[in-house]
């Protein structure tokens, strides 16, 4: 399966605004694995593939959930936003026969990072942040700091992401906590 073929199987299951990103968030890492010395086939699939469950309505997504034996904390049941990124590896595994871990896990933890984060989970996490179709204040700044450390990258995201949690008043995962205490203790 080459990139064309993932386009055409996401594509029914994503809005236009999301299929856009999707290719997106796919150029980015492809990009940033080539100036990271990364596997750029490899994260070319993940990008694309990355969002595949987003837009299934969340109901289904707990169904579908059950039926690949995903048990949920009560911190992912809370946190809605999550289900598509386990769910999505659990899918593009059982259904689409990847079977590369390095694919599946970046897929797995593309919303949350986690400790010990592989090169290409590093790479999904920050295109994810990057990708063309993003405008948040900041963006260009994390932009440039992406070619200069995907580690400053990361860290600079995951601390975006728990500001954000906690002015919303939100529950932060386990991994997302792991994440940042990793990525801050291994920066300095
Ligand atoms: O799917 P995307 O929108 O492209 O991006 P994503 O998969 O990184 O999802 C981002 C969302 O996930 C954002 O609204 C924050 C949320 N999120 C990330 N980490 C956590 C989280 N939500 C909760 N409750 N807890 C987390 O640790
Ligand atoms: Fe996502
Ligand atoms: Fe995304
Ligand atoms: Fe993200």
């Amino acid at each position: 399966m080459n990139r064309t073929d993932y386009q055409a199987i996401i594509k029914p299951f994503l809005s236009k605004k999301r299929y856009e990103h999707s290719i997106c968030v796919c150029d980015e890492a492809v990009h940033l694995a080539r100036v990271y010395d990364a596997n750029e086939q490899k994260a070319e699939t993940a990008g694309i593939l990355h969002d595949i469950m987003k837009d299934v309505p969340p109901d289904e997504q707990l169904k579908m959930m059950m039926r690949y034996d995903i048990l949920l904390t009560d911190v992912e049941r809370s946190a809605q936003k999550l289900w598509h990124a386990m769910l999505g590896a659990a899918y593009i595994e059982n259904e689409l026969h990847i079977s590369d871990p390095e694919i599946l896990n970046a897929v797995r933890y593309h919303t949350t990072g986690r400790a010990e984060m592989t090169t290409m989970d590093k790479i999904l996490f920050v295109a994810d942040f990057i990708s063309a179709d993003r405008d948040y204040a900041g963006v260009e700044q994390l932009r440039k700091s992406a070619v200069v450390s995907l580690d400053q990258a990361v860290a600079d995201g995951i601390v975006f992401t728990i500001q954000d949690l906690v002015q919303a008043g939100r529950p932060i995962h386990p991994d997302t906590i792991a994440a940042y205490n990793h990525a801050i203790l291994n920066l300095n």
